[in-house]
């Protein structure tokens, strides 16, 4: 094995391991000043990574099990016919947990006094949508960054999908039905375009892999910014960067299939499009109208989670709208809500 499969694998994922032909300017942080004249370190690292072959292997399939999952999220199949999501399967996800109501709070100012964990992947786009909703009601929450190969946070939990929130110890499970349910709590009135709320985790989330995993540059890319976002350890960092990466590559073309995606860009595209059609863009500014509603909310926290990738900035130049109107969302929604300190201090790595 050692450095002769390693070369065979950099040649395969197109000359593009640490320290040996990637350009210093592509380098993700942690390998910036390794490469030149200090391959000292990087020897060992990679006899460290070819002599945990077996371990890697067996670790491998299970991590890029849970990544392959986090990336196909809902495995529900749907099609989606210009306007009519249409289930063709029923969800095989376990049920959310049955939350007992009478111990969450009754008001937005009551939720605003709780105690609120978010169990989360900071770059997963339902959480991201969850954490738009938190800052959007300015409702103060803690983040427990979850070890998406272990697991560990979610010990006290039979449900092992994030986002989790724990309100006053009550336990929801699900971006959509959290979102729901503390909307009903925080303005009982509310209305909200339900449709267009579903529609988001129907399809346009599907969207979303395949643009970011579109290329091998840019699942690296991605890993990169997963891995230093995300809590892993070292050694799973590396691995992940790397084999994530590569076998995310492939996924996405999964999911493409399965998806009835031919060009990723253009579904995604497409999809802003839809959504700003949908809203009566320029001439009605939001869902909700002249305020977001939670629609528009969860629409925003998605797009937030692509916001850093290439994707994000080829869609700027094709649908110009789009960014107009993530735009307007950003002034409405206001300064993240989140409370720094120790909980967030859970990494393991
Ligand atoms: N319908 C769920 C989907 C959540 C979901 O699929 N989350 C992914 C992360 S993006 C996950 O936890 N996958 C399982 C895993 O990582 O093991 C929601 O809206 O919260």
């Amino acid at each position: 094995m050692s450095l002769r499969v390693l070369s065979r694998l950099r040649s395969a994922w197109g000359g593009w391991l640490p320290g040996v032909t990637r350009p210093a300017a592509t380098m993700p942080r942690a390998w910036r000043g390794v490469s030149a004249g200090r391959t000292i370190w990087l020897r060992p690292m990679m006899f460290l990574v070819a002599s945990g072959t077996a371990f890697t292997a067996a670790a491998t399939s299970v991590s890029l099990r849970a990544l392959s999952e986090a990336a196909s999220v809902e495995q529900r199949p749907k099609s989606w016919t210009g306007g009519v999501v249409v289930d063709t399967e029923p969800s095989t996800d376990p049920p959310p947990a049955a939350a007992p109501v009478e111990r969450l709070p009754h008001s937005l100012a009551e939720l605003r006094r709780a105690e609120v964990v978010l169990y989360q992947y900071e770059t997963c786009p339902f959480c991201n949508k969850l954490r738009a909703y938190l800052d959007y009601r300015q409702i103060p929450y803690r983040v427990v960054e979850v070890n998406p190969l272990s697991k560990g946070e979610l010990k006290f939990s039979t449900y092992k999908k994030v986002p989790v929130l724990v309100v006053n110890a009550v336990q929801l499970n699900d971006s959509g039905e959290i979102i729901r349910q503390l909307e009903r709590i925080a303005v009982p009135d509310a209305r909200y375009n339900e449709q267009w709320f579903r529609w988001i985790d129907d399809w346009f989330v599907h969207t979303l892999p395949p643009n970011i995993y579109r290329t091998r540059q840019e699942a690296l890319q991605t890993f990169d910014y997963i891995t230093e976002e995300g809590n892993f350890t070292p050694f799973q960092r590396l691995r992940v960067r790397y084999f994530g990466a590569a076998a995310m590559y492939f996924v996405s073309r999964r999911l493409k299939k399965k998806y009835g995606i031919e060009d990723e860009r253009q579904a995604l595209y497409d999809g802003c499009r839809t959504w700003l059609q949908a809203v009566g863009w320029p001439h009605r500014r939001f869902m909700g109208g002249d305020r977001p509603d939670a629609a528009d909310v969860a629409m925003f926290g998605v797009l937030r989670s692509i916001e850093h990738f290439v994707a994000f900035e080829d869609l700027s130049r094709n649908v110009p709208d789009m960014i107009q109107w993530y735009e307007a969302m950003k002034q409405q929604v206001p300064a993240s809500a989140r409370v720094t300190g120790a909980s967030e201090m859970n990494r393991e790595g």
